[in-house]
């Protein structure tokens, strides 16, 4: 069951023993039925080109969408890749599509040798903006594919209106439409060729398999021979065709599966029914709206977390389900503008920023088949109510309080005095630690170059080094590198590395770190700025020493304790580099950057920029990168290195161009 102790900061959730729940299931017949069907494919000995299920099932369906023509392929992919052969389109020609798509849709216009453009999407169903389709049309263009995405369709008026006044073919790319209606009318007929993915994630399946349909009888025997090679007959082969045919095991699963398509379809109402309820009122999470005159395919159940309003990142909302056994999934993020071939090219829109790239970062996609049962939505639901609302622990012990009372404030701007906050010091341990601790400080000084610039390497020495044992749940995938002792790094392992990765090329000769709690990040970090530059020394500022074994280090170190002192003591010195990791509220941040941070040569960090333990009610860190970056985004690169699942913690690195 679950267990949320928000106060405490325990472990919030505990993984339930049960089995995992993925987005889909694959809907699938009766095994008895199916073992008949194929005792008779078995022995007929017709097992594909064209067999007798295949073409029942072609005739079945045809009558089902109330198409005239409904060919049968091996896979979606095919079908699309056949749909715009159909048309002799010109090659090398632009076809406008959808940036929020499977890899299918963009791909199988490249490998048609034509050339993608990618067109923003709506804001309301996320399916092609008409807008940006006619922004996107040149003199190139012949052709529009796009997607009913989710099982939303597109503003077909809009488009179809667009295709006929310049010419353009108009392709549907229905993989997630089956049998979705649009003012009643068969979504199967709306474009000049549609296409339907019977993938075993689809609602109707035949494990692998697509159907192309045309509102035209005359297509059939085009497409019939683009997906037999060209063979007309034995002895004629007319147009380059490829191999489409769907086999007859495929076939015998789509009849069966016709049978179940409707129970599957009334139990996946009522799921988004029990969503809605759900989720509806919770604050920035909006659920996909369709329109009156839409019948739904009920294929996914999207919906679109915007952080700023729900407080918490979609991912963070998908991890916390998957510690469930509940496995969502971003449909579309990446965006196809995102892969490396697209790269280049850029969403056209009518928007001031193309709304795909909003969108990318909110879908997430819900397990949704019958197989998602009443306690799976309980565990869903708990997720959604209790993440919303939670901040990272705000567990900031009483004694600390006293503390600060008992120094002046402005003295007060380095780290605090946590030294009772982790676990109790016990005098072997730390000895025994430290000592360790300088090994691993000599292993990276002697390291070779390869071991330098490798990130498995530094990433073991970190774990090597240790990390204070913290009952924090965000640390529990490293406890193995975790001590009791209460020396070691304070940091969330990969972030600190990936920060200091990118800080090595950099040649860092002088550092100043601003706030350094016992000196194991300190410590560490200097070692490997050591070890890329002789020379670097790095100044440790901070208003209370807690520093521990800074001798022993300091034996093979250029480390510069100048505590107690604060940012304002070194105020306008220029350092290449500055971390700032002292008080995190807000105020402090700020000074210790205007006093330090900003006159750093080569880079400047943050620490703890998504939230940390002693962040104060004035936004802390958080407030004060979001701050700093918006300040210097156009001027710098600014990294953030943010790790952890509970997104918390976290590194936020400017480096100066
Ligand atoms: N156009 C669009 C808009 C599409 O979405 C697609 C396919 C196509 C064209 C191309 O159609 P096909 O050529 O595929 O017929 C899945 C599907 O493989 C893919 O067909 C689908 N779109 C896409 C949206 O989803 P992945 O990479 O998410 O698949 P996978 O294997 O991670 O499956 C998702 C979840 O489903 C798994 O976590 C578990 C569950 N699952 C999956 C399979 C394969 C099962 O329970 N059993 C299974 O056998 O792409």
């Amino acid at each position: 069951m679950m267990n949320d102790d928000l106060e405490s900061g325990q472990n919030t959730y505990v993984a339930e023993n049960c089995p995992p729940l993925y987005v889909s299931q694959p809907l699938l017949p009766d095994l008895n039925l199916f073992s008949n069907s194929v005792k008779k494919i078995w022995e007929s000995k017709q097992v594909t080109n064209n067999g007798p299920l295949s073409l029942e099932l072609e005739n079945r369906l045809a009558t089902l969408l109330n198409t005239p023509t409904a060919m049968l392929f091996n896979n979606g992919t095919i079908g699309l890749l056949t749909a715009l052969k159909l048309f002799d389109l010109p090659a090398g020609s632009e076809v406008i599509t959808t940036p929020m798509t499977f890899a299918a849709t963009a791909h199988s216009i490249a490998w048609n040798n034509l050339r993608p453009v990618f067109a923003d999407i709506s804001e309301h169903d996320l399916t092609i903006d008409p807008e940006a389709v006619a922004a996107a049309i040149t003199p190139q263009t012949s052709a529009i594919l796009a997607v009913h995405v989710y099982g939303c369709i597109c503003d077909h008026e809009a488009l179809k209106h667009l295709a006929d006044s310049h010419g353009l073919k108009l392709i549907y790319d229905a993989a997630h439409a089956f049998g979705a209606k649009w003012n009643n009318q068969s979504v199967a007929t709306l474009g000049d060729a549609t296409v339907f993915s019977f993938h075993a994630t689809k609602l109707y399946n035949t494990l692998e398999g697509g159907l192309l349909t045309t509102p035209f009888a005359e297509d059939r025997e085009k497409i019939y021979l683009l997906r037999n090679f060209g063979i007309k007959n034995e002895e004629e082969v007319v147009s380059i065709g490829l191999n489409g045919k769907m086999n007859e095991v495929q076939a015998a699963i789509g009849i069966l599966n016709l049978d179940l398509l409707e129970t599957e379809k009334t139990q996946r109402a009522l799921l988004r029914e029990s969503y809605r309820r759900m989720l509806s009122g919770l604050k920035g999470v909006s659920i996909q709206d369709v329109a009156p005159h839409v019948t739904q395919s009920e294929q996914y159940y999207l919906i679109r977390i915007n952080q700023d309003e729900f407080g918490r990142h979609r991912d963070d909302i998908k991890a916390e389900l998957e510690r469930h056994n509940i496995f969502c999934r971003k449909y579309f993020f990446p965006l196809c503008t995102d892969y490396d071939v697209y790269r280049h090219l850029r969403i056209i829109t009518k928007k001031h920023k193309p709304y795909a790239e909003t969108a990318k970062n909110q879908v997430l996609c819900l397990p949704f088949h019958s197989g998602v049962k009443d306690n799976h939505l309980d565990i869903i639901a708990d997720v959604f109510h209790k993440t919303t609302t939670r901040r990272f622990s705000a567990r900031k012990p009483e004694y600390l309080d006293s503390y600060n009372k008992s120094i002046p404030c402005e003295y007060i701007v380095g780290s605090e005095n946590l030294g009772e906050f982790f676990y109790k010091k016990e005098h072997d341990v730390l000895i025994r630690e430290i000592h360790n601790g300088v090994k691993v400080i000599e292993q990276i000084l002697n390291c070779s170059d390869t071991d330098l610039n490798s990130r498995d390497f530094l990433l073991q020495k970190f774990l090597d080094y240790g990390i204070p044992l913290m009952d924090s749940d965000i640390f529990s995938q490293f406890s193995p590198s975790m001590n009791k002792g209460g020396f070691g790094a304070i940091q969330f392992p990969t972030e600190f590395i990936d920060m200091l990765r990118r800080l090595i090329p950099l040649g860092i000769c002088t550092a100043a770190e601003i706030g350094s709690f016992r000196g194991g990040s300190s410590y560490f970090m200097a070692a490997v700025l050591q070890r890329a530059r002789k020379d670097f020394t790095l100044t440790i500022i901070d208003p209370v020493n807690n520093m521990i074994g800074f001798d022993a280090f300091k034996s093979k170190l250029n480390i510069d304790n100048k505590i107690p002192s604060t940012s304002e003591n070194f105020e306008g010195q220029v350092f290449d580099f500055v971390f700032i990791d002292g008080a995190h509220d807000f105020n402090s941040v700020m000074r210790d950057f205007e006093n330090v941070g900003k006159f750093s040569k080569k880079a400047v960090a943050f620490h703890d920029i998504h939230g940390h333990e002693f962040d104060n009610e004035d936004g802390g860190t958080v407030k004060a990168w979001g701050t700093i970056k918006e300040r210097l985004r156009l001027s710098s690169e600014v990294c953030e290195y943010a790790h952890s699942v509970e997104r918390s913690l976290g590194i936020g690195l400017i480096i100066h161009s």
